[in-house]
C-alpha cells in the first residue's frame, strides 16, 4: 500500500499536557511516528513517499478563516504576551449570552477557538498540523489517481478538530480537509469510518447536515469517555444529512466479539450509502494496552479488522489519528493495513 510519510510530522514537540491536575508529557508523541514508520519499513508494507504542499485552500474549505488565523500566530502572540510555558486555554465565553470573540488578547482568542484543555499549543505546532493535512491530502491524491489505497501517516492527528476549534490532540481536521477535497474534484459521495477509540465530534460536527459526506463511528461511550459531549446513537444527522451520521458507542472493557459486531453494523450503514470513495479514521487507541482508553482489542485483531473493511471493496484512504500504546502501535498499523491488503479487491460493493 502506498505510504505517505515525513519527518515534519515530528515538528510537533510539546512537552504538556494537562492530565489529573498534573502537567504531563503528552501521550500523542513524535515517538508514535518512528513506531509506525519503522514497522511499515520492516513489513516493506509499501513504498514510502513524502507529502506535496496543496496549500491553504483545502484547509480554508473546512476550517473557519478566524480559526486558522489564530492558529498561524498563536505562538508569536503568546511569546510576545510575555509568557514561557506553552499555550493552555483557561477562559472559556459563558453558555448561554452567545458572546462573541471581540477581544484581542491571546488568552480570549485561545480559549475561544478551543474545545478541550489537555492539548497544549508550542512553537511548530501550526506547521505541524499543516503537514498533516497534506499528508492526508497528498495520500488522497494517490488514491484518487490509481483507484488502489493508500496510508497517510499523520501527526498531530485531526478528528477532534472543529470548524474553529483545537482539541483532543488534534488542529486541522484531516480525514475532513480529504473528504472534502475528494468532493470538490468530483467524489459523488464519501464516507469516513471513524475507529479511533474516541468520538471524532470534530468530523461529526463538520458533515452533521451533509449527505455528500457521510460519518459513521465506533468508540468508547460518551457517557463514560472523551469527549464526553457527542457521539451517542441519537445524534443522526440534520436536515440534508440527516441519516447521514451513525455513532455506535460502546460499554468500558469492549472486546472484539463485540467490537467487531459494532463494525459489521457501521460497514452495512456505510455500503446501503454507495460511497464513492472510503476515508478511514484510523485510530489504534483501541487496543487492549492503551494507556488512555479501555477497550480490549488484541493486535492480530487489527488483521481481521482490515479485511472486513476490506469487503466494502471501495477505493479506500487511511489516515492515523490516535494510538498511545507506543510500542504496540507500529505493529497494528502494519496489521490493519496488512489485512486490508489481503482481502481487497475493487469494485466487490
Ligand atoms: N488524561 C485522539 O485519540 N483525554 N485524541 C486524555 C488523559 C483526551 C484523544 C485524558 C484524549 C484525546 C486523537
Ligand atoms: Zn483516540
Amino acid at each position: 500500500m502506498q505510504i505517505v510519510h515525513t519527518e515534519d510530522s515530528k515538528r510537533r514537540a510539546a512537552t504538556t499536557e494537562l492530565s489529573g491536575g498534573h502537567l504531563v508529557a503528552p501521550f500523542e508523541s513524535p515517538a508514535r511516528v518512528d513506531q509506525v514508520i519503522a514497522a511499515l519499513r520492516a513489513r516493506d508494507s509499501g513504498p514510502i513517499v513524502a507529502p506535496t504542499s496543496h496549500g491553504m485552500a483545502p484547509i480554508a474549505a473546512v476550517h473557519d478563516a478566524g480559526y486558522i488565523d489564530f492558529l498561524a500566530s498563536a505562538w508569536d502572540d503568546w511569546v510576545a504576551a510575555g509568557n514561557t510555558g506553552e499555550i493552555i486555554p483557561t477562559i472559556w465565553p459563558t453558555r448561554r449570552l452567545g458572546e462573541t470573540l471581540r477581544s484581542r488578547h491571546i488568552e480570549a482568542r485561545v480559549g475561544y477557538y478551543a474545545l478541550a484543555g489537555e492539548t497544549s499549543i508550542e512553537a511548530q505546532t501550526y506547521e505541524a498540523a499543516r503537514t498533516s493535512a497534506d499528508i492526508a491530502l497528498s495520500a488522497l491524491d494517490h488514491v484518487l489517481a490509481t483507484g488502489a489505497p493508500a496510508f497517510g501517516l499523520c501527526r498531530p492527528p485531526g478528528h477532534h478538530a472543529a470548524v474553529d476549534q483545537f482539541g483532543g490532540y488534534s488542529f486541522f481536521n484531516n480525514a475532513a480537509i480529504a473528504a472534502e477535497s475528494a468532493r470538490q474534484r468530483g467524489v459523488s459521495r464519501v464516507a469516513i469510518l471513524d475507529v479511533d477509540f474516541h468520538h471524532g465530534n470534530g468530523t461529526q460536527q463538520i458533515f452533521y447536515e451533509r449527505a455528500d459526506v457521510s460519518f459513521v463511528s465506533l468508540h468508547g461511550d460518551p457517557v463514560d469517555e472523551f469527549p464526553y459531549f457527542s457521539g451517542f446513537a441519537d445524534e443522526r444527522g440534520a436536515g440534508p444529512g440527516l441519516g447521514y451520521n451513525r455513532n455506535h458507542p460502546l460499554p468500558p472493557g469492549t472486546d472484539y466479539v463485540v467490537w467487531s459486531g459494532a463494525l459489521d453494523a457501521a460497514l452495512a450503514e456505510i455500503a446501503a450509502q454507495a460511497p464513492a470513495l472510503l476515508i478511514v479514521s484510523l485510530g489504534t487507541d483501541i487496543f487492549k494496552d492503551d494507556p488512555i482508553s479501555s477497550f480490549t482489542l488484541d493486535s492480530d485483531d487489527f488483521v481481521d479488522c482490515g479485511a472486513r473493511i476490506a469487503a466494502l471493496g471501495l477505493p479506500s484512504l487511511f489516515l492515523l489519528e490516535g494510538g498511545y500504546a507506543v510500542a504496540a502501535i507500529g505493529t497494528n498499523i502494519a496489521n490493519t493495513l496488512a489485512g486490508f491488503e489481503a482481502a481487497w479487491r475493487p469494485g466487490r460493493s
